[in-house]
């Protein structure tokens, strides 16, 4: 596994939506997303349960895509301390349609303590609900959860 592909696939991305577009500083999400009133996708989001925050570090393709994605989550408590020996299970789930993925996405914990999430697989547009099971040391699990509007 590399750990060193999503930053490639983000510079990547910048530079291809970067050329001929007015906006080179900042990505046109709000042009990509056609619900806001649901929530677009937003490439810094964070969500939080009652102890823990996960806070997306970074993203591949940029913007969710059907198919195959890639998420770098950051897991903190919620006064921002660094924890050790959690595990993150990640399940993707459509609530308006009742269905979740065709697979369970692979979490695979960094050396810098990040968490790689892969094959988090979106199978269709609408509304997707990401649901963070974490469970550090002897502690009883908490769910995070962030929700977004995938694009067709
Ligand atoms: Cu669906």
């Amino acid at each position: 596994m590399n750990y060193h592909l999503p930053a490639l696939y983000i510079l990547f991305s910048l530079f291809v939506l970067g050329c001929g577009d007015e906006k080179t500083d900042s990505l046109p999400q709000d042009d990509l997303c056609s619900e806001p009133e649901i929530g677009c996708f937003d490439s810094t989001w964070s969500a939080e349960s009652s102890s823990y925050r996960l806070q997306l570090l970074s993203a591949s393709p940029l913007l969710p895509e059907r198919g195959s994605n890639e998420w770098l989550v950051e897991l903190t408590s919620k006064t921002n301390e660094s924890l050790d020996s959690c595990e993150v299970n990640a399940t993707p789930y459509m609530p308006e349609h009742g269905h979740g993925a065709p697979a369970q996405p692979q979490v695979m914990k960094t050396p810098q303590s990040d968490y790689l999430i892969q094959e988090i697989l979106f199978t269709m547009p609408g509304l997707w609900e990401l649901t963070f099971d974490i469970q550090c040391g002897e502690t009883s699990s908490e769910l995070v959860i962030y929700s977004f509007w995938l694009e067709a």
